[in-house]
């Protein structure tokens, strides 16, 4: 068993496809665990993004994701991670293969819908940003 963190980001929220984004992953059998909705300040989004701070698209990236609601959520399943990643599709929408969530939904390389942590490590520093030990069922 895995566990994942995943964000359905503002264009997501906006676009109305949280619902849609939840049920692509519980389609493949994974469980949410957890789940809440909230506005991240830029200093949040900043300290989400740290590993990030020296790339081009941090500014821009952190304004983003301050910018209205996100949904973020802990999977579970066997390969949670991976499952996610693959159910997300490629960061750049116009590499990711069609029926991927970005594929299907996503504008562009920055606004493209979805999170999902990219290893176990990022996965155990990515869920307890968000959530308490007692808030994951
Ligand atoms: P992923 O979300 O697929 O794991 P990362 O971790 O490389 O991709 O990038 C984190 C986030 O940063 C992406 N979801 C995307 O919103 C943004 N991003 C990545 N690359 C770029 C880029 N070249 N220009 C603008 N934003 C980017």
């Amino acid at each position: 068993m895995e566990r994942t963190l995943s964000i359905v980001k503002p264009d997501g929220v906006s676009k109305n496809v949280i619902g849609e984004v939840i049920r692509r992953f519980e389609s493949t059998g994974l469980k949410i665990r957890a789940l809440k909705m909230l506005r991240l300040s830029k200093d949040d989004a900043k300290g989400f993004y740290i590993v990030h701070k020296e790339r081009p698209f941090y500014e821009d990236l952190t304004d983003f994701m301050s910018s209205g609601p996100v949904v973020v959520m802990v999977i579970e399943g066997e390969n949670a991670i991976s499952k996610v990643r693959e159910l997300m599709g490629a960061t750049n929408p116009k590499n990711a293969v069609p029926g991927t969530i970005r594929a299907d939904f996503a504008s562009d390389v920055e606004k493209n819908i979805v999170h999902g942590s990219d290893s176990s490590e990022s996965a155990s520093t990515e869920i307890p940003y968000f959530f308490s030990a007692m808030e994951i069922c």
